[in-house]
């Protein structure tokens, strides 16, 4: 048994989740969270809106909305959204109306600064003498020093990807009035990684087990590590805790405060669940296996300077045990982006599409070692062959014969064909694997393709063993291989739950199970001594299409 505290990527509370997101750090955390309640661990499942930052106030501003009135519309879209996609946390907040955020979050700087790793420095930032405000990264725009774009902004150039030094930027202007700034003296405090790099997190990263893809990025990065400002002039976002010199008109910087809301919600839950002042302690602390589910543009934060972060309060908070970030996930042939106006919005989708091809063919694509592309045909092409061509059809074909020569009760196993039956289908079908091993190891591809080639172990059985016709022939031995089938779909339903979860549902209950399918152990892979569950001539439920085909989509 093993305590599991998994996150996944705080959304900005600015703009629609994208299947590029769902894919990247909600999907496969889902997958990987059902998968663990079933084999009995102990789990805890956090997300919920990353909400300050200048991102978020200039559109806001743009919308003539109220900053928390603002962000409160995403937290519930965002939530909207998961939901109908089946995604399921334990605790959805946001990092300005968390109640426990501002205390977390400020307990973090006091920490690093006793620890001696902030400085604090003076220096000079443009400064809007029209809107009386230092202009934090995104309120500049200029021309990117690097490759020349004319519309960069002061926080990265969305043209070369340059991480932009504002003062650098040629002809600078000011976002909300287009007046140039003038350069201006103030004070900000950087958190000083090359120290906390050259003290722990340097060796800690090198030691490290990454996926591949993460390790090639992160051991890169360690060379040249910067010093990074953790403040800004704004009065959106978490203040400087009381009694620092200097703190008026200054939060936190967005990325410092946004990865301690996971630990900040995971207060909230504990409080909310009544269980005492110290009850997060052990997700955080304690023995646990900290995962965090991420893209890979999070990478850096999350596997340094977040890390450096939460060792350097001395608080003896656990480092990430594992970061499965996945590759982008690409729309046809552009990428999943607002400003090139070619999205996807999950929501309208689920008119045409059922949420579980959707979860199904996005986890058969995952961009898990290489950038992806989902694709409407794919979708289609995927839900047919996978869903109603292996599982749907295996099941239909199984249930509806029963309920109609067998009175819809599980047929008799006759002793004397017993052996046969748990040997052809346990052993010379192909059954091959348990797919939360690749559930465990992060290669959800890959487990989702073993559910099917279990599924087609017992299709592969139907057709050597034609229970229809030996119905006629050898009826004990056709009920017996339908005695079978009818176990085997028990484990189908179980396998499937993690990925399908409503499906793998219905499933179960077309099997007459009253309980719930997801709160099922997991069944590992059957052992012929034991693995018949079903009473011969227990009463089955209503068979039903489990997966209507779909048409092809339009060009
Ligand atoms: N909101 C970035 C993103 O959505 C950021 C993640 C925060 S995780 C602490 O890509
Ligand atoms: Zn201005």
């Amino acid at each position: 048994m093993a305590r599991y505290t998994v996150t996944s990527a705080l959304p900005y509370a600015n703009g629609p989740i994208h299947f590029g997101h769902v894919a990247g750090a909600y999907l496969p955390a889902d997958i990987f969270v059902r998968t663990l309640r079933m084999k009995g661990e102990e789990v805890l499942f956090v997300c919920g809106t990353d909400e300050h930052g200048v991102a978020i106030t200039l559109r806001a501003e743009e919308q003539g909305l109220a900053y928390d009135e603002y962000v409160a519309r995403w937290r519930q879209e965002h939530l909207e959204t998961f939901r109908s996609l089946g995604i399921e946390f334990d605790v959805w907040s946001g990092t300005s109306v968390c109640p426990d955020h501002t205390a977390t979050a400020q307990g973090f700087f006091t920490e690093l600064d006793h620890g001696g790793y902030l400085i604090r420095r003076e220096s000079e930032q443009l400064y809007c003498t029209h809107d009386e405000k230092f202009l934090a990264d995104r309120y500049v725009m200029g021309t990117c020093y690097v490759c020349g774009h004319e519309q960069a902004r002061g926080d990265e150039c969305p043209s070369c990807g340059t991480w932009i030094q504002p003062l650098k930027l040629g002809s600078p202007r000011c976002k909300i009035c287009s007046n140039e700034p003038e350069r201006r003296k103030t004070t900000h405090w950087y958190l000083d990684l090359p120290k906390l790099r050259d003290e722990y997190i340097g060796e800690w990263i090198e030691d490290h087990q990454w996926k591949p893809n993460v390790s090639a990025f992160i051991k890169n990065m360690l060379a040249d590590v910067p010093e990074r400002a953790i403040t800004r002039d704004m009065d959106w976002g978490v203040p400087l805790p009381e009694g620092v010199e200097g703190r008026e008109g200054k939060v936190l910087y967005v990325w410092f405060d946004a990865p301690i809301g996971y630990i900040s919600f995971t207060k909230e839950l504990m409080a909310r669940r009544g269980e005492g002042p110290d009850a997060w302690e052990k997700w955080w602390k304690g023995d646990t296996r900290l995962v965090h589910f991420i893209g890979k543009d999070n990478i850096p934060f999350h596997c340094m300077v977040f890390p450096a972060m939460l060792y350097g309060t001395h608080q003896d908070y656990v480092l990430p045990w594992a970061v499965p970030a996945n590759e982008f996930y690409n729309l046809e042939e552009g990428k999943f982006s607002t400003s090139e106006g070619r999205t996807i919005d999950p929501k309208t989708f689920f008119e045409t599409y059922d949420r579980e091809s959707v979860r199904w063919y996005i986890t058969t694509t995952l961009p898990e070692t290489a950038d992806a592309e989902f694709s409407l045909s794919g979708l289609v092409t995927t839900h047919n062959a996978d869903l109603a061509g292996n599982i749907g059809n295996l099941v239909s074909r199984v249930l509806k014969f029963i309920a109609k020569n067998y009175d819809g009760r599980v047929p008799d196993l006759f002793e004397e064909h017993r052996a046969e039956m748990d040997a052809e289908i346990l052993e010379h079908c192909g059954l091959i694997a348990d797919p939360a091993e690749a559930v465990l190891a992060f290669q959800f591809r890959s487990a989702a393709r073993i559910v099917t080639a279990n599924a087609s172990v017992a299709n592969l059985f139907m057709q050597r063993l034609e229970p229809w016709s030996l119905r006629k022939t050898d009826p004990e031995r056709a009920a017996s291989a339908l005695n079978t089938l009818c176990q085997y779909l028990g484990w189908l339903a179980r396998w499937m739950a993690p990925f399908l979860p409503e499906k793998a549902g219905q499933l179960w209950a077309m099997l007459g199970m009253q309980d719930e399918v997801t709160g099922r152990a997991w069944p590992g892979l059957p052992q012929a001594a034991d693995w018949r569950f079903l009473e011969p001539g227990h009463r089955l439920g209503t068979p039903a299409a489990l997966f209507p085909r779909l048409e092809a989509p339009p060009e």
